[in-house]
């Protein structure tokens, strides 16, 4: 397999951050985020203040009451975990459409056509949580690397709010000094298994030659063998097909003045052609939303006979959209321009970005 860059994403303390967010008094406090300590409710999640009494997911809550008796417990929203979780996808799809979830708060990303000389796989991550921490206020962990074992294992490394790269030359090391729980795949049993036959750290996997490693865990030990020396081929599998893309702003404050909200759409194209240019993708439709300080949203559509990409052409047909969609005595508080019916570009339809 040729050389890949792998980013992988996992949002921080994902719950217990969305609920701190929205509560800041909750800042810097042990918060535990689950179901009632009657019954049998488990922790979802704990901040990483909770986490130093040994709060952990999946542990029942009254067994978290008694080890952090001061804690703040909070019953989960999903609605607003969904939300952020869907902010961050898109995101991700505004960068590559090699995107794959494996939950709501994390998702591997293959990025090896944005990399240049210029801009090192690691400088892409640091936009995407820069970006996620914008649109969301909440923050990430990022780890990259030239495979998806690595990259997840990198996220994992310094977190919280931190990104950590595997390279040719740290991994070897990491590898040797990795607790052999710390393998993707290797779960409580086979821990277990691997303890029994004296394997406890990478080095140990490592030592072990491949006929053994299939003599005592059948298929999968070829992966493990594998996996002790860094390589694993899997690709990173996109779920879906990008249709659309789109970026939107809310105002400070309500804004009234067509001259201020065309900057904004201007920006938004802007923005737009980028990411397009970034998917080597052009669309046929363009769409400018509104929202208005009473909260209704408004939205216009403009189908085009040829598809467009560069951020003149969707400034403009977002212009006469909005010109159409606006009433002069309504404040408004969000602006949205997408672009969508999307197709592979072709030279001529291509923008600055491309260039640069
Ligand atoms: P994780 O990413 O495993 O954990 P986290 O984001 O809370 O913390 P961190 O990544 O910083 O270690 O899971 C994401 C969310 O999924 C988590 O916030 C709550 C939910 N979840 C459960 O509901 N039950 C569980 O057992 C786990 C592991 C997670
Ligand atoms: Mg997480």
């Amino acid at each position: 397999m040729s050389e890949r860059r792998i980013i992988h994403i996992d949002m921080d303390y994902f719950y217990a951050q969305v609920e701190m967010r929205d509560q800041p008094k909750l800042k810097g406090k042990p918060v535990i985020v689950g179901g009632k300590a009657s019954g049998r409710g488990v922790v979802s999640t704990a901040s990483y203040e909770a986490r130093k009494y040994g709060v952990h997911s999946a542990m029942p809550m009254a067994q978290a009451h008694k080890l952090c008796p001061d804690g703040y417990y909070i019953t989960p929203h999903f609605d607003k975990y969904k939300e952020a979780s869907e902010k961050i996808m898109n995101i991700f799809r505004g960068y590559t459409e090699i995107v794959e979830p494996l939950s709501l708060d994390e998702a591997y990303l293959d990025i090896t056509h944005l990399v240049r000389p210029d801009l090192p796989a690691s400088r892409i991550a640091q936009y995407i949580r820069e970006e996620i921490f914008q649109t969301t206020q909440l923050t990430a962990s990022a780890g990259v690397s030239y495979n998806k074992f690595l990259a997840k294992l990198a996220s994992g490394m310094n977190k919280p709010n931190n990104l950590t790269v595997i390279n040719y030359h740290n991994a070897h090391d990491i590898l040797m000094n990795l607790d052999i729980g710390e393998f993707r795949g290797v779960g409580s049993a086979t821990k277990k298994k691997m303890n029994d036959n004296g394997i406890y750290t990478g080095q140990d996997l490592y030592n072990k030659s491949e006929r053994e490693l299939i003599h005592l865990f059948g298929k999968r030990g070829h992966g493990l063998y594998n996996k002790a020396r860094g390589i694993d081929d899997s690709p990173v599998k996109s779920t879906r097909v990008r249709k659309s893309v789109g970026t939107e702003r809310t105002f400070a404050t309500d804004v009234n003045s067509d001259e201020e909200i065309l900057h904004k759409i201007h920006e938004l194209s802007d923005k737009t052609a980028e990411r397009l240019a970034r998917i080597q993708k052009s669309g046929k439709t363009v769409t400018v939303k509104i929202k208005t300080f009473k909260f209704e949203t408004f939205s216009k559509q403009k189908s085009l006979r040829d598809p467009i990409r560069n951020e003149t052409d969707i400034y403009n047909i977002a212009y006469s959209l909005y010109t159409d969609l606006k009433d002069p005595e309504v404040p408004i508080r969000l602006v949205g321009v997408t672009v969508g019916n999307l197709e592979r570009s072709t030279y001529e339809n291509m923008s600055i970005y491309d260039f640069i």
